[in-house]
């Protein structure tokens, strides 16, 4: 039978063992800082000075050195050039490590943190100094900047393309998420009702595990590459 196109989406799982943190697990950044306090436009309003100093040091943490795309990532940048029909990966993660490793059909979801979205004209803009002290909108020349990523209650971006993917794929993979945050954990209903394989790959079985055809559970750095190893033997 010819070959299907495959949706992947990942989550901050993916990235862990590359040194960057996950959100909801017990080390996770939910344990230290509030939501309400970053990740919503009602916070960036209150006061930005705060969520710019928090995405600030995420994103210096993104640029050090000794943080690389890890066998996981590569796996996935391996099964889009190997695999004989289209492959998607919808990240919700806004590190740029799924880049690095040579993923090209890419879809940030949750926005990216190497940009910068205008407040006076929209535009956005690679970004890789702080924003506080922020420098200029290099379109507009005079908007302040604010991290281009999705906070709760705004929309995430791609919804159409996504949409579009997972209705064409025969398989659909979450890799490395939890689970809780929408619209990302409604795409595997979404599949299902496609009739797509399912199949969830995470270190533990996540709360919405019994949604999937199968699960496969251990660090990304070890399950990826075995699945697309199984996969692209044709014996996925
Ligand atoms: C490993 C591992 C290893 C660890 N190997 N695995 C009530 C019901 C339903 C929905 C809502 C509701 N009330 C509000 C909503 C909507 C809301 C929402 O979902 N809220 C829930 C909390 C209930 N969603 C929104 O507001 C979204 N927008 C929206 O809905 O717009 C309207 C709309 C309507 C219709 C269609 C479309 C849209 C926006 C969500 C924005 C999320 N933003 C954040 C922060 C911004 C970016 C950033 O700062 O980085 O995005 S929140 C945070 O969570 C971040 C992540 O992308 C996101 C998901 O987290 P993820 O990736 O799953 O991480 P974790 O930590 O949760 O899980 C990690 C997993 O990895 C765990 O399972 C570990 O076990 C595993 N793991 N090590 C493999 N080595």
């Amino acid at each position: 039978m010819a070959a299907r196109p495959i949706v992947v989406l990942t989550g901050a799982g993916i990235s862990r063992e590359s040194g960057l943190h996950t959100f909801r697990d017990a080390d996770g950044i939910w344990a230290s800082v509030r939501i309400e306090d970053v990740a919503t436009p009602e916070a960036f309003a209150r006061d930005p000075a705060r969520v710019q100093a928090f995405y600030d040091a995420r994103r210096r943490g993104l640029l050090d050195p000794a943080v690389r795309p890890n066998a996981a990532h590569d796996a996935l940048a391996r099964l889009e050039r190997e695999w004989p029909a289209p492959v998607l990966v919808v990240t919700q993660n806004i590190d740029d490590l799924h880049e690095r490793a040579g993923s090209r059909a890419l879809v940030h979801m949750h926005g990216e943190l190497l940009k910068a979205r205008c407040l006076a004209c929209g535009a956005v803009s690679p970004v890789r100094q702080d924003l506080a002290p922020g420098p200029a909108c290099p379109a507009c020349g005079n908007g302040p900047l604010r991290p281009h990523v999705v906070w709760f209650g705004e929309m995430p971006l791609g919804m159409e393309a996504i949409g579009a993917a997972i209705d064409g794929c025969g398989l659909f993979v979450a890799i490395g998420t939890s689970g809780n945050v929408y619209p990302a954990a409604g795409f595997v209903a979404q599949a299902r009702r496609r009739r797509a394989r399912t199949v969830e790959l995470n270190l533990e079985r996540s709360q919405g595990a019994h949604l999937f055809d199968e699960g496969h559970y251990g660090p990304a750095t070890r399950v990826v590459p075995d699945f697309v190893e199984r996969l692209l033997a044709g014996a996925g």
